[in-house]
């Protein structure tokens, strides 16, 4: 029997397949990074891929994402014959990511949705990997009712469900848990929609000292959370801001002594936010793959209205959003979305309609819909 010297497992999160921004699909970015990580797994002679949640954007999740999913997991199940391991994350459609999981298994896919009594584990030469699903309170409660009492917070829960895999260790084997959590003190990202405000969410790592290893994923930033847990972070940078300066990687275990290190991903399109005056920003003296990536302006010295959007759309073909001055007021600043303006060419009071109704809960008046009007009138006599 042939034993593959190199016992390397890749780690990776929230994939978040089927992702927009700027209006459109990122699928030729994520297409990118599935490549880069098939030549890793090549590269590494990696035993298996673990992927720890969110592997999709959406529960439901769109016709061009399951294409993108389907052709990942055949390419490395098949292809390159190395298992892939998945669990459903909060943003997963738990049922849907685990249909036919017993028979996928038997090629090499393994994906658990949502959680079970039974414990669920991938057999590695010298590691058992765990699955650990995105779970509630509730949904603890329901698998173990005999628990009831004990659960009093999510950690509660946690421990509840990984007690439950510690029974089945077997001693001679190093464990590692995948898992989809937030833990306390964990650095967030624009892009971790779910990152909600408070503890009440939030557990402590020590509810997985039990484990040689914990790969998580969630929190989309990189990062240790001690020397035996770890957020893999992104394969590629989802929001501007301070996500920007993030150097997205795939994390490697050495299952042999529990080492790891990352490798850094290369993205297709660098994401940036550039400020600076109208003219300054038209001149656009930056290097070539900032100006054709994913592109933020704020502009600092004027309003930027439609006919301004559109010169500097010209220069920045992945023009996302751009920030300026107000009309009326110095010292406030208006966004405009490349996806706003895009719907505004067709009828710009079904847009003040729309976000009357999504952001104010209330229909424009007709004195509003008059003002804006003028405004918009305005806006296009800009002579920018
Ligand atoms: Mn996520």
């Amino acid at each position: 029997m042939y034993y593959n010297n190199d016992m390397k497992i890749i780690h990776t999160s929230d994939w978040h397949l089927g992702a927009a921004d700027g209006g459109r699909y990122l699928l030729e970015d994520q297409s990118h990074f599935i490549d880069e990580i098939c030549e890793i797994i090549k590269d590494e002679n990696a035993e298996a891929l673990m992927i720890a949640g969110d592997v999709y954007d959406r529960s439901v999740a769109s016709a061009e994402a399951i294409k993108l999913y389907d052709k990942a997991m055949t390419e490395i199940c098949l292809g390159l014959g190395v298992p892939v391991i998945i669990i459903a994350g909060n943003h997963d459609g738990a049922e849907r990511l685990e249909s036919c999981s017993n028979l996928l298994a038997s090629a090499n896919l393994h994906v658990a949705g949502s959680l079970q009594r039974e414990v669920r584990k991938v057999s590695l030469s010298d590691a058992d990997v765990y699955l650990l699903p995105w779970i509630t309170e509730e949904k603890v409660k329901s698998v173990f009712p005999e628990k009831k009492d004990e659960i009093k917070s999510i950690e509660d829960a946690y421990s509840v469900a990984v007690k439950n895999m510690e029974e089945d260790f077997d001693p001679s084997k190093k464990h590692i848990l995948l898992a989809h959590a937030f833990i306390t003190n964990s650095e967030t990202s624009t892009s971790d929609r779910a990152a909600v405000i408070g503890t009440a969410t939030q557990i402590s790592a020590k509810v997985f000292d039990a484990f040689d290893y914990t790969a998580l994923g969630h929190i989309h930033k990189p990062q240790d959370v001690n020397e035996k847990v770890r957020y893999s972070g992104t394969p590629m940078v989802y929001s501007f801001g301070k996500e920007e300066g993030q150097e997205k990687s795939v994390t490697i275990i050495d299952t042999k002594d529990m080492k790891r290190k990352t490798i850094p991903l290369h993205p297709l399109h660098k994401r940036s936010t550039l400020e600076g005056s109208f003219d300054e920003l038209i001149k656009a003296d930056y290097p070539e793959d900032v100006v054709n990536g994913y592109v933020k302006l704020r502009v600092t010295d004027r309003p930027v209205g439609m006919a301004g959007l559109s010169q500097l759309r010209e220069i920045y073909t992945n023009l996302f959003e751009c920030e300026s001055r107000s009309f009326d007021n110095a010292e406030s600043s208006i966004t405009l979305t490349v996806e706003e303006y895009e719907r505004m060419q067709t009828d710009p009071v079904k847009v003040l309609e729309s976000f009357c109704r999504e952001v104010c809960a209330e229909e424009p008046s007709e004195h509003l819909k008059k003002l804006f009007e003028d405004a918009v009138a305005m806006v296009e006599e800009d002579p920018a």
